[in-house]
């Protein structure tokens, strides 16, 4: 409902100075009120014009214990008052000890370091650096080349989008990409998966194109893979069964690192700790950033098998052994907010409820099947994504006018081209996922 404190505040926004990242920054600014937020709890957002609004994707896939959660606003606020920042560098602090820890518990599989960053666009460039520099100290340097995938989303570093494959973009910024990179096929094919509920049973060869590169360029000039086990920005492209597994293999058979960007899957999105576990394959590297903190404060981070860690243990004691790190790696405000969000999660069985509203969602997405214009419908774990046909010579304008009207019944989802997708927040109840689904199939039937 509007209010008038509400229609009051609405009046004083001026966004004019903010350049908004990936946003149509002339088209929001002409009526910002309605996607200007205000304040959050659980759930909800509200906006400037005082209405609420469910939070549909978890923020930005971030904040699944729901918003002010008071265990972690707590934790922050005692925080700042006790050791509010320690210099990243040379010196250290008991909470990101433990954090790191903890981690390297919840990924379990031989990892034995975690080094942190900020932002997920960071921690990929983090990987692909350690993955490079790792061959390297083992006397293997022509181990430079990196292998992406198409329609991958790894960030916006320079590493982040040589290896992403996302047209938009790169093609703006082609002559900063990183020199010696290749890309894997991406395992969308709607002819022959659409409308498959979690795992396609179609793809897993398409894993084999790796052995196609390999043998373009030779094994010993490869470095890594990176792959989303999940592919969050491009719609929730889910890997079919046995694809990541073929990865494995043949990362093993040619000693290439497999790095897992789980920066959308970490901590929970998919109903276990790591995409990792739910598909049961373990790679070498893991990036995650975004829920480690419910998205209260910035953190990221790599998770790296011990001996990864150790093959850079080499040389001088007295001498640093990665010449890499950010001014805030390891952040105490940001420690304290990681360790409150895993204390939630275990103290309220966060993955477990995950895991169990993944088929309320599951049925709730898939029952807009036959809507108009509805093209495919993707979901695992609590995510969701689908395709709707594009207006035609407008590509886009149908997904955007799918969110406002969304917005318009209060309802946060993200669009991107003509794709909707949807990451309710771990404590949605099942009546909430019923109504996120009910309110897509009012804005998908409004005529445009
Ligand atoms: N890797 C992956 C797999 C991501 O999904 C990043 C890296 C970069 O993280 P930072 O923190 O640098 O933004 C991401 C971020 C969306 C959406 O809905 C997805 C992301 C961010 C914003 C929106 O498509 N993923």
């Amino acid at each position: 409902m509007k209010n008038e404190s509400g229609a009051l505040q609405a009046a004083s926004l001026n966004p004019e100075a903010y350049w908004m990242p990936f946003t149509h920054n002339r088209y929001f600014k002409k009526s910002p009120a309605s996607r200007t937020l205000v304040r959050a709890e659980g759930a909800y957002y509200t906006n400037a014009e005082g209405r609420r609004l469910f939070d549909g994707l978890s923020g930005l896939w971030c904040t699944p214990l729901g918003h002010g959660h008071p265990r972690i606003a707590e934790a922050v606020a005692s925080q700042v008052r006790e050791l509010d920042y320690v210099p990243a560098f040379q010196m250290g602090h008991p909470k990101i000890y433990s954090l790191a820890g903890r981690i390297v518990g919840l990924a379990g599989g031989g990892m034995g370091q975690v080094f942190f960053a900020n932002s997920g666009s960071e921690a990929v460039d983090t990987a692909l650096k350690i993955a490079v520099a790792y061959h390297r100290a083992r006397g293997e340097p022509a181990r430079t080349r990196l292998i992406g995938r198409e329609r991958a989303y790894h960030g916006v570093g320079l590493g982040g989008i040589s290896v992403g494959g996302m047209v938009a973009n790169r093609k703006m910024f082609s002559a900063l990409m990183v020199p010696g990179t290749d890309h894997l096929p991406h395992t969308y094919n709607a002819a022959e998966t659409a409308f498959t509920r979690g795992q396609p049973v179609w793809g897993a060869h398409l894993a084999d194109d790796l052995e196609r590169i390999v043998a373009l360029h030779g094994a010993s000039t490869v470095a890594a893979v990176i792959v989303e086990p999940m592919q969050g920005s491009a719609g929730v492209i889910v890997p079919p069964a046995g694809y990541l597994e073929r990865l494995r293999s043949i990362c093993d058979r040619h000693g290439i690192l497999l790095i897992f960007d789980e920066v959308i899957p970490g901590f929970g999105r998919l109903g276990t700790a790591f995409g990792a576990q739910r598909f049961g394959v373990q790679p070498d590297m893991i990036c995650f950033a975004k829920i480690v903190t419910n998205g209260v404060i910035p953190m990221s981070g790599v998770i790296v098998k011990r001996s990864i860690h150790d093959a850079f243990m080499s040389g001088p004691e007295h001498a640093v052994e990665l010449f890499h790190g950010y001014t805030y790696s390891g952040h105490p405000v940001a420690a304290a907010a990681a360790h409150a969000t895993l204390d939630a999660i275990g103290a309220e069985g966060m993955f477990e409820r995950a895991r169990k509203l993944e088929p309320v969602l599951e049925n709730a997405v898939h029952a807009l099947k036959g809507e108009p214009g509805v093209l495919d419908i993707r979901n695992i774990g609590l995510a969701a994504a689908l395709d709707l046909e594009p207006l035609p010579g407008k590509p886009g304008l149908r997904a955007l006018q799918v969110f406002e009207r969304a917005l318009d019944a209060g309802m946060y989802v993200r669009f991107t081209g003509d794709t909707i997708a949807v990451a309710p927040p771990f404590i949605a109840t099942p009546a909430e996922i019923a109504s996120l689904a009910e309110a897509l199939r009012g804005a998908i039937r409004a005529p445009h």
